[in-house]
């Protein structure tokens, strides 16, 4: 089984500011969580990160017919993208959502989701350790 591990717009960014919403952690040290838990699974992973919604589009369409699942954390763009949600639709690749924090107790703007109508689960509000839930999630499906 193939994962493809997606983060959006300012992810790479972890670990440098707003670490009481966020957490300290930097996308490395995420991948390298994530990879640990990919060995303990049997599963392959593959992590791409961008800042720009075209590419991101991109990356999904290239998914096609090569990834099993897809653990996808929008960032800002969950809040904006119908181009997102429409490529995981797309390719209908099983996909959960991912955020680190809850954007559903956060700002007006941050609870609308455009991708999670696409998404087999979504799991929020529980730091790095929800993108591993994420992946048993798909894992066990
Ligand atoms: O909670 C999440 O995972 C988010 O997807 C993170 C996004 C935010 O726009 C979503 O509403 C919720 C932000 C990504 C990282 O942004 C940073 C901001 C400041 C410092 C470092 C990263």
């Amino acid at each position: 089984m193939k994962i493809l591990v997606i983060n959006g717009p300012n992810i790479n960014m972890l670990g440098i500011r707003e670490p009481e919403i966020y957490g300290k952690g930097t996308l490395r040290d995420l991948e390298k969580m994530i990879s640990e838990k990919a060995d303990s699974l049997g599963v392959e992973v593959e992590f791409f990160q961008s800042n720009h919604e075209g590419a991101l589009v991109d990356k999904i369409q290239e998914a096609y017919q090569k990834i099993d699942g897809i653990v996808i954390n929008p960032a800002a763009y969950t809040h904006t993208s119908v181009a997102i949600l429409d490529a995981v639709k797309a390719v209908g690749i099983p996909t959960v959502e991912v955020h680190i924090s809850d954007p559903d107790t956060r700002e007006e703007f941050r609870k609308i989701s455009y991708i999670r109508k696409a998404c087999i689960a979504t799991v929020k509000g529980k730091g790095f350790a929800g993108y591993l839930e994420a992946m048993d999630i798909l894992v066990s499906r």
